[in-house]
């Protein structure tokens, strides 16, 4: 499968050509379009109010790769707790062949077979009548890449649809369907599955009350100040002779913060130094980060010694 940077990719609405299928989810919308609603049976707190369960669905020719993973860990006791909701739909049932052929030769030749466009189409008139719109995400190669902004967006909506491919990709035409298309990254996987269910992970996590303490989804990597996430340490203080930084165990915060924020600007100049330029820092700090990649490119500094170099800096 290529991954060549075409357009092969269409915003809903962008074309006239647009399907009449409901879709949502435009990413000029970006906005909070799912509604707070008072909780049923929320009488004490009835002030307070809930958000409906995220629906998430997957159009797909393995519908049981999902059910493990949807089941599992944080996004099963999530889904269990009706923060989300997820169903995944057999793409098979919209064909009508006896065989259930949802994949043919390409016009032109070459290698392999593609999927074809009306078991698509058929199923997401279906699935997306007007009156019940989703955001169809498709998972393909040339698609956007997917990052933490994406992820945060796409917690806002109140459904989506994941289309997933296989083969060497769809027809051109089924791609008119899509709201946004999506790649996980520089590779090429055998289908979409495994993509979708990357990204489920990652929005469903974002959801309110998915981690049950609602703080650790917004101080990690790529969430907050755009730098990677600083080290952290648990008992013993000491262990095989690697210690755990002293100023974690002194009790200062503001030292323990400062630390944090040390390692995280090293750890960033050395492993992402392209975060750098978007990263929501401080003066200081920004400073701070040039002297450390200065560092790093004359050589010779332990990472140890850039993080007590950037500690002591950002005093
Ligand atoms: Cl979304 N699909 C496939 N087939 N391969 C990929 C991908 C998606 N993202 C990265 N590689």
């Amino acid at each position: 499968m290529p991954m060549h940077g075409d357009e092969t990719c269409r915003e809903a609405g962008a074309s006239s050509e647009a399907p009449s299928s409901g879709t949502a989810c435009s990413p000029l919308s970006g906005a909070d379009d799912r509604e707070t609603v008072p909780s049923p049976g929320d009488g004490a707190a009835s002030s307070s109010s809930v958000r409906p369960p995220l629906r998430l669905e997957a159009l797909t020719v393995f519908p049981e790769m999902f059910e493990p993973i949807m089941s599992t860990s944080i996004m099963g006791r999530a889904r269990r707790a009706g923060i989300f909701e997820f169903e995944a739909h057999d793409l098979r049932d919209w064909t009508h062949d006896h065989h259930r052929t949802v994949d043919d030769a390409p016009f032109g030749g070459g290698q392999g077979m593609l999927m074809k466009p009306a078991p698509f189409y058929e199923a997401i008139d279906d699935l997306c009548p007007q009156d019940d719109p989703a955001c169809v995400v498709f998972f393909t190669p040339t698609g956007e890449r997917f990052n933490q902004k994406l992820a945060q967006q796409l917690s806002q909506e109140s459904r989506i649809l994941f289309v997933c491919g296989h083969y060497e990709g769809m027809d051109e035409r089924a791609y008119r369907l899509a709201t946004r298309c999506v790649s996980i990254g520089d590779y090429v996987l055998t289908g979409g599955e495994l993509a979708a269910l990357v990204v489920c992970d990652a929005v469903v996590r974002l959801l309110p009350g998915a981690l049950g303490d609602d703080d650790s989804a917004r101080f990690e990597s790529f969430s907050d100040d755009g730098l990677l996430e600083y080290a952290q340490y648990t008992r013993p203080a000491s262990y095989r002779g690697m210690d755990v930084p002293p100023v974690l165990l002194s009790g200062n915060h503001a030292n323990v913060d400062r630390w944090r924020k040390a390692d995280a600007l090293v750890r960033t100049c050395e492993l992402r130094p392209d975060l750098i330029a978007g990263a929501r820092l401080t003066d200081r700090e920004r400073f701070v980060a040039a002297r450390v990649r200065e560092r790093l490119e004359v050589g010779g500094s332990s990472r140890e010694a850039l993080v007590e170099f950037a500690y002591a800096a950002l005093r």
